[in-house]
């Protein structure tokens, strides 16, 4: 059994799409971490900090949109969404999905909270730096890590997606369009969509800062 702990149109999204890729069945558990009541504190048995995606395989709990990646791009390889240890693709697939989280949304974040830091105050870096890392990348590659769509795509569209188009903190740069446009060109990413938009309505709304 596969349980999905999720909160639509969040940080657990990139995971929800991946999850659809991956065509296998999977239980979804609503955290309505927007709600005004908060979350209940059980869910911290789960996640440790309260927040969403987490995944429980089998009684196997993973946290961490990257490490949830890894593991089910790796527990399900027939969908063929992660190269193989031993490819040498690998190190570029680990090295670009891991950085969605540790570079991209926190420089994101930083930017739009007009956060002002140097280069090398923070672990992630600048804004700027981040925004011509990936243009390079996208201009040179049609995915995230070469010809072939892997776990890192949910990732890194589901991220430039809702920066560039929702929050307007990414520049609305041709390559990040194309890219998307490539990215999300995919049955499961509508299936993903039509079942988000259906859950959003069982839970709190969003609410965007102005
Ligand atoms: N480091 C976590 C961060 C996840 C995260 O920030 N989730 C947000 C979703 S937008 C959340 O649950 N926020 C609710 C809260 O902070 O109370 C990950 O990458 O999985």
């Amino acid at each position: 059994m596969l349980k999905f702990y999720c909160l639509p149109w969040s940080r657990a999204s990139g995971v929800f799409w991946l999850l659809e890729e991956l065509g296998r069945p999977y239980q979804i558990e609503l955290v309505d971490t927007r709600s005004p009541g908060g979350v209940p504190e059980s869910y911290r048995a789960i996640q440790p900090n309260k927040k969403v995606p987490a995944i429980d395989h089998d009684g196997t709990v993973v946290t961490e949109r990257a490490a949830i990646c890894i593991y089910l791009a790796d527990a399900f390889p027939e969908a063929r969404l992660a190269p193989a240890i031993g490819d040498k693709r690998r190190a570029a697939y680990l090295t670009r999905l891991v950085y969605c989280d540790s570079v991209f949304d926190p420089a994101v974040a930083a930017r739009a909270q007009g956060l002002e830091y140097t280069g090398n105050s923070f672990s992630f870096g600048l804004f700027e730096d981040m925004v011509a890392n990936l243009e390079k990348l996208l201009a040179a590659e049609p995915y995230a890590v070469g010809d072939s769509f892997t776990a890192a795509d949910t990732q890194l569209a589901s991220g430039i997606h809702f920066t560039m188009n929702i929050l307007n903190v990414l520049p609305k740069l041709p390559v990040f369009e194309q890219y998307l446009a490539r990215a999300t060109d995919r049955p499961a990413y509508r299936s993903y969509q039509a079942k988000e938009a259906e859950l959003a309505r069982q839970v709190t709304p969003i609410q965007f800062r102005r």
